[in-house]
């Protein structure tokens, strides 16, 4: 590998943008129009681990008897940049998915981030979020924490184990011991716990099953259980299972994955 000379000020090569087609730049890049159903909630995502949180959310809600947390489903194919079209940046000027509509409001409410949705979709209808100050409080720790750690892994570890042109030695040691920092830390946690933030199943267990729960049953990177020595953290393995079992998470990653498969 040829020595990296920083130079005086960086400058964006189009050629080194690496995948997805990112840019140091901000916005929409071309005239869009997004479909737009009748169901109440209006889904623009893919089965990535960000966007199935919120696909289980709702059919978690639906099992729970909220029956008015029909949605429709479009994908947005980030590998082919719709998320750059006009009228998603109009949704989410960050231009990343999940992004929900809730158009049973007028005027309709727009929500982008995943921990926005998750809470928006909690409150809206008091379900899957503890009302006590320290139950909420301690769902909500745990849910900043996810959207905090999460890129550790997905933009870190990930990125270099699976994605990056070629195996590198400092990257991969910096983000698999941070990774595997987290995974203990969770493994502690629900040695104590049944469920993330406590005794009951909460959109906390949601965000971070959808990466770490993922994570822990292979399903992330091929070659990441071995490499990582899964086993060891046998709480996360027995929660992440559990987690896996329950129906609305089943819909919710049949969901993802049949919409937007074609
Ligand atoms: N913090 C955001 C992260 C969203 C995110 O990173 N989404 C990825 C897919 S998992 C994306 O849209 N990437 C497209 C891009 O970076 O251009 C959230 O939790 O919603």
């Amino acid at each position: 590998m040829t020595k990296y000379e920083l130079p005086d000020v960086w400058q964006w090569e189009e050629e080194n943008s690496n995948r997805g087609g990112n840019r140091p730049t901000a916005g929409e890049r071309f005239e869009q129009k997004l479909p737009v159903g009748e169901a109440p909630f209006q889904l623009y995502s893919l089965g990535t681990p960000n966007g199935i949180k919120v696909t289980i959310m709702l059919e978690e809600l639906k099992e729970l008897g909220v029956d008015d947390a029909d949605y429709d489903l479009y994908k947005i194919n980030i590998g082919a940049g719709d998320q750059f079209g006009s009228d998603f940046v109009k949704i989410n000027p960050n231009s990343k998915i999940p992004a929900l509509v809730d158009q049973s409001l007028n005027p309709r409410v727009e929500i982008f981030e995943s921990g926005s949705i998750l809470l928006y979709l909690a409150e809206k209808y008091n379900k899957l979020i503890p009302t006590d100050i320290h139950g909420r409080t301690e769902t909500l720790n745990w849910l900043f924490w996810q959207i905090g750690a999460g890129p550790f892994v997905g933009g870190g570890f990930g990125h270099f184990f699976a994605y990056a042109p070629e195996p590198m030695e400092y990257p991969i040691d910096r983000f698999t011991m941070e990774t595997k920092r987290q995974l203990d830390l969770l493994d502690k946690v629900l040695a104590q716990r049944s469920y993330i933030a406590g005794d009951t199943y909460t959109i906390a267990d949601i965000a971070i099953w959808s990466w770490y729960g993922r994570l822990a049953l292979g399903k992330l990177y091929e070659g990441s259980y071995e490499f990582l020595n899964m086993d060891e953290y046998t709480h996360l393995l027995e929660w992440a299972h559990r987690i896996a079992e329950r129906p609305g998470v089943q819909k919710g990653l049949a969901a993802e994955y049949q919409s937007l498969a074609e």
